[in-house]
């Protein structure tokens, strides 16, 4: 039997149009693996087996929101084999949080993608996409505010992550600089959803994963952001995960490109190949920057393609015809 389902979903990711079908009536990732803990360095499902978030991000939820829509996240479930979904909310860039950008519609956007999420099986991560803004403490308030109302109305939803800070930078922006803000935060977060998955954001745009070790956060379901773009991002940033790893620091890929650190430029494959090693060999979840149509190598679909769904190879830029191949061979793992 085993064999079997082993053989179907093997020929399933053979083609076009292969998935939706023979995917029916089988379990989601989140029924199979519900709530989800931090264990060493390990994310583990509520029975304490490894698990493997796999996914896209959002680029901003103000400027692509449409693809924030059913169609969009099962196809990727369904025919790309995500599990995962992450809501990118800029604070600072145009039309952003704390830059004029209407906030309900913003958290409208949330709520909606959470649902989605819910109803087809997926985790969700809410991300505070600071950015321009390097130092998170400048809007910590405002981040307070926001990420209590978040856990209070997610309180009860297991699928749900918390990522406090996308890419703290800047000069004076040190790992004790962001643990400050995180311990802010997340006794906020804690008072709602006291197990919930957190994700923190590390200096130098989430590359400082191995300044973590020596003054660790005190809370046992937090892990930290490591962010690659494979044609920037080499050797020396994958000696820093292997590092931090051995030295106990959980860590979680919750953005990554092959293009360069831009967004744009060219696909570097063979680096891109060697992070998906490292990533594989550490079981880190990861997720792809970003489900839109912008003309720029990470998008994933191409810029002359208007469907928020059901993409044909045709449809996908290089980077996603890349992913969805990735994603495809990992959920058969
Ligand atoms: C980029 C977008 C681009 C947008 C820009 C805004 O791809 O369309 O104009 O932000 O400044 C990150 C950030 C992420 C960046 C991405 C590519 O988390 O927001 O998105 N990147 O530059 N870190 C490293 C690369």
């Amino acid at each position: 039997m085993a064999v079997l389902l082993a053989l179907a979903l093997c020929l399933s990711s053979l083609g076009e149009g292969a998935g939706e079908e023979e995917y029916e009536g089988m379990k989601t990732y989140f029924e199979q693996h519900g709530a989800l803990h931090v264990s060493g360095t390990q994310l583990t499902d509520a029975a304490g087996a490894p698990v493997q978030l796999r996914g896209v991000s959002t680029l901003g939820l103000a400027w692509y929101p449409e693809f924030v829509n059913e169609d969009a996240f099962r196809t990727l479930r369904d025919e790309w084999g995500a599990n995962t979904v992450r809501l990118a909310m800029y604070t600072c860039e145009d039309g952003g949080y704390m830059t004029g950008g209407d906030r309900a519609a913003l958290e409208a956007l949330i709520d909606r993608g959470v649902k989605l999420c819910a109803a087809l099986g997926m985790y969700a991560i809410i991300d505070w996409h600071i950015l321009s803004d390097g130092d998170p403490n400048i809007y910590a308030d405002a981040a307070e505010d926001f990420f209590r109302r978040m856990s209070a109305l997610y309180a009860d939803q297991p699928h749900v992550l918390y990522e406090l800070c996308n890419e703290p930078n800047g000069a004076g922006v040190t790992w004790p600089v962001v643990k400050g803000y995180a311990e802010r935060i997340i006794p906020v977060i804690r008072a709602n959803a006291p197990d919930a998955v957190i994700i923190c954001g590390t200096p130098t745009w989430s590359q400082d994963v191995d300044a973590v070790a020596a003054d660790p956060l005190d809370d046992p379901n937090t892990m930290y952001a490591l962010h690659f773009y494979a044609a920037t991002h080499k050797a020396t940033l994958r000696r820093k995960v292997v590092r931090a790893l051995k030295d106990g620091t959980p860590v979680f890929v919750s953005e990554f490109s092959i293009c360069d650190a831009s967004g744009d430029g060219e696909i570097d494959y063979d680096s891109a190949a060697a992070w998906r090693e490292l990533i594989g060999a550490h079981d880190l979840s990861y997720i792809a920057w970003s489900l839109s149509n912008r003309d720029e190598s990470a998008a994933l679909i191409r810029a002359d393609c208007q469907k928020t769904s059901d993409w044909t190879e045709d449809d996908l830029s290089e980077t996603g015809r890349w992913l969805r191949d990735v994603l495809r061979a990992d959920r058969e793992r």
